[in-house]
């Protein structure tokens, strides 16, 4: 059995309102089924980043041509399928090294082993490890330029994102560079409609995590008693998804039994949305400033790049 799984599923559900880390959605399933999600009409963020990030590309270029800038390390936190850096890659040939960080390896084995094949002179290194905490890299020469695409970066509580920010300028290094997805604020109706798919996949997505459960840790939820719910939380900025318990029922995990009241949740994540300027705040508070924002249209997603400057300390 997988024990930190166990402990912080025990944890979650001990609490008053019971809670799961979002970070346990993304089994082989799990990731099977937010692939499916970025084909959604509905999910704007994934469709919206990609379209925007050539033209990022475009322009990164003309603004690292005039900085002091011999060869770029660009290192990819979370890099999964790989598909995002590839702008950046044709139109920055100053990026010489390309490091790719994630918790799952295999996966990250095989989509760098494709992206070898398209940049043949690029130097690619994979390195696995938990990039919420502090690590420490092999810095070569280079100029650092971190790469955190996706707005996953919503998925952390405001400390925590600001925590990652600190933790990713230590390892990147003075004078280093950080080109981030943040989704932003907008209408209610289409941050809903993007959680709450007419597909039922985000639904499927989120139900997962009691598949999991049950075949990990030895529960017996039964999942058609249980409804997805993603609602806007305006007060705090941030959808939250939760699983709603249709009746009143206990459920088994690895022994130890649960109630639920007819109606009660499972809050099972927070994507948090900023107003670029609340974003500022947030990265201003670990350190980075941010020098250049790409909007697209009606600004419905924004991608920053942060810099390190060397006159910011802690
Ligand atoms: C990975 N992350 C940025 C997604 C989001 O939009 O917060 C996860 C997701 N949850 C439901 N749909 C997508």
């Amino acid at each position: 059995m997988n024990h930190g799984f166990l402990q912080d599923v025990l944890a979650g559900l001990r609490l008053p309102q019971k809670a799961l880390p979002p970070k346990y959605f993304y089994d082989a399933q799990g990731s099977e089924y937010f692939d499916k999600i970025c084909e959604l009409d509905e999910y704007y963020p994934y469709r919206t980043e990609l379209a925007l990030l050539p033209e990022v590309a475009q322009e990164l270029k003309q603004y690292v041509a005039q900085q002091p800038i011999e060869s770029i390390q660009l290192v990819e936190f979370g890099a999964g399928s790989l598909r995002k850096v590839k702008p950046l890659l044709q139109e920055l040939s100053l990026i010489k090294e390309f490091v790719a960080l994630d918790i799952s390896g295999e996966h990250l084995k095989k989509a760098s082993a494709d992206l070898a094949e398209s940049f043949p002179d690029l130097q690619i290194k994979v390195a696995q490890g938990d990039f919420t905490k502090p690590i420490e890299l092999e810095l070569s020469e280079a100029t650092s330029m971190g790469f955190f695409p996706g707005s996953t970066i919503g998925n952390f509580e405001p400390e925590e994102a600001s925590d990652f920010l600190r933790n990713a300028r230590a390892t990147l290094g003075e004078g280093s560079y950080m080109l981030l997805g943040v989704d932003t604020k907008k209408d209610q109706q289409m941050l809903e409609r993007a959680y709450n798919d007419s597909k039922d996949i985000t639904a499927r997505f989120n139900k997962n995590i009691l598949t999991r459960m049950n075949r990990e840790l030895d529960a017996n939820f039964h999942l058609d008693q249980f409804e997805h719910l993603a609602i806007y939380n305006q007060d705090l900025g941030r959808i939250e998804m939760h699983l709603r318990s249709c009746i009143q029922q206990e459920v088994q995990i690895a022994g130890e039994s649960f109630q639920f009241k007819e109606g009660e949740t499972i809050h099972t994540e927070n994507s948090y949305k900023y107003h670029p300027e609340e974003f500022d705040q947030l990265a201003s508070s670990a350190g980075w400033q941010r020098e250049k924002i790409w909007l697209a249209p009606d600004g419905i997603f924004a991608i920053m790049l942060l810099h390190n400057a060397d006159n910011v300390r802690d």
